[in-house]
């Protein structure tokens, strides 16, 4: 411990770092200083390329204007006001701004300060309304192999991410998971949505079967997986979910955390594949990753059957702290005027053609069995070292850095998801240092 109470910026043993090899980056630390537009300065003075939007949150690049003032002003006008039983006029004005930008029936905005804390928020929600529907009976969550829904309790529950659950005890009781759509040996290389999987919707019928639909409150799926690899959905599958969950009175929960605010080339998954669900799970984009923030988006239907009762009367027992902080906030509103001001939703979905073409200009490189893109997201699936998986494309990452490209890794698969200001040249940049890499991969 210092005695000197001097900080120690050399020092890295106190900070425990989060989903990171900490021994592997103490010993050789990766360290970024500064960020513009679509570049990181490193400490060693490098500039290298955001390949990633951060994790999947800057969507509008580094250093924009509008929100660094917004945040600035905020926190000199009205750095906190209290969560519960009081207002400040920026929460609301976020909460409307957002809810128009979403499609039709979302009417109402539930504030969180992550995805993880949406997701508890959502299935809560789920839980909640069929018990003030006179459905308390109706408690169990489906969730989806390979799913993932942040690392809280719930989340990991309905998740289906193995090294993210097994050493975490029993999870929640009462949960059961969909199968992945993940089948490489009929979908490999497809551009777009895969054309084989929708039959796997019907397994949701199965569940049902055996549980009784009486007793199943939600199903929560990302529209397109993003952690686990980015797996686009097949064609079909999502509407056939959304039949079955009408037919039997479930609630749908689309987990848009990673899909929201233009990764797709539109506001939502939802509205891209053109499928409600009755509740939406956002963060990352909402505030460009800058401050953290999550929302709940719900339909009137859903809204609406809570408030009864006497009206002094809380109507819903779960909130945080930070629930719509100011300087939050602030920073959502700056960040969805950016987006609609610089129309970026839109060119990500103009830039998308060039993207795909790009991405699967990969294939035929070695090691690469299969690559998948939709909107402004890409993955590369690489064949494992044997024995040794997640080395080969944990190389591939340290690699493009060393080269000034930032990627990210899940499992053996590259993920892609750069700001939606990319401009050709940088996506020319990025696959070309994937393309050189890939070739001196062991
Ligand atoms: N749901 C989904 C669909 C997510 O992708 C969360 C919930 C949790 O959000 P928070 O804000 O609690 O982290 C996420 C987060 C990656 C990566 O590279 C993905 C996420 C976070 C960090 C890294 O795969 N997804």
């Amino acid at each position: 411990m210092a005695m000197d109470g001097e900080a120690r910026p050399n020092d890295l043993s106190a900070f425990w770092m989060p989903f990171t090899s900490n021994r592997q980056f103490k010993k050789q630390p990766r360290m970024f200083v500064s960020a513009d537009r679509m570049h990181y300065t490193t400490s060693d003075g490098r500039q290298v390329l955001d390949g990633t939007a951060g994790l999947w949150c800057c969507n509008a690049g580094h250093n924009r204007p509008k929100i660094v003032e917004a945040i600035q002003k905020q926190a000199a006008q009205l750095d906190y006001a209290p969560a519960f039983q009081m207002g400040h006029p920026k929460a609301f004005e976020l909460a409307t701004k957002l809810v128009n930008m979403a499609p039709e029936p979302f009417e109402h905005a539930f504030f969180t300060n992550s995805g993880s804390e949406a997701v508890e928020t959502a299935l809560k929600i789920a839980l909640a309304y069929h018990r003030a529907k006179g459905h308390g009976e109706r408690t169990r969550l489906i969730g989806r192999e390979r799913g993932y829904h942040g690392v809280n309790f719930g989340g990991i529950s309905v998740g289906g991410i193995v090294t993210n659950r097994k050493m975490f005890g029993t999870l929640l009781a009462g949960v059961d998971h969909l199968p992945h759509t993940h089948l490489p040996e009929k979908n490999a290389f497809t551009k777009g949505q895969p054309e084989h999987g929708a039959y796997l919707a019907e397994e949701l019928e199965r569940i049902v079967a055996l549980h009784g639909a009486e007793t199943i409150a939600a199903v929560i799926v990302e529209p397109m997986a993003g952690s686990t690899g980015v797996l686009l959905p097949p064609k079909g599958y999502l509407q056939r979910l959304r039949e079955i969950c009408t037919n039997h009175g479930i609630l749908l929960i689309f987990d848009e955390v990673i899909t929201g605010f233009g990764r797709l080339g539109s506001s939502f998954a939802a509205e891209h594949y053109g499928v409600m669900p009755d509740l939406i799970t956002c963060a990352k984009g909402l505030t460009n990753g800058i401050i953290p923030m999550g929302a709940v988006l719900a339909t009137a239907e859903i809204h609406d059957t809570f408030m009864q009762g006497p009206e002094h009367m809380i109507e819903l027992f779960h909130g945080y702290t930070y629930s719509g902080n100011p300087v939050a906030a602030a920073a959502g509103i700056a960040t969805l005027e950016t987006y609609a001001e610089e129309g970026l939703f839109e060119r990500a979905d103009s830039l998308a053609t060039y993207w795909e073409d790009a991405l699967h200009s990969l294939k035929g490189l070695p090691h690469v069995t299969d690559i998948r893109t939709m909107g402004l997201i890409g993955a590369i699936e690489l064949a494992p070292i044997a024995g040794e998986p997640t080395k080969r494309a944990f190389n591939a990452f340290l690699k493009c850095y060393e080269k000034g490209v930032l990627v990210r890794t899940t499992g053996d698969i590259i993920a892609l998801s750069p700001p939606l200001i990319i401009e050709k040249e940088h996506i020319d940049t990025l696959i070309g240092t994937l393309a050189d890499v890939l070739k001196t991969l062991e």
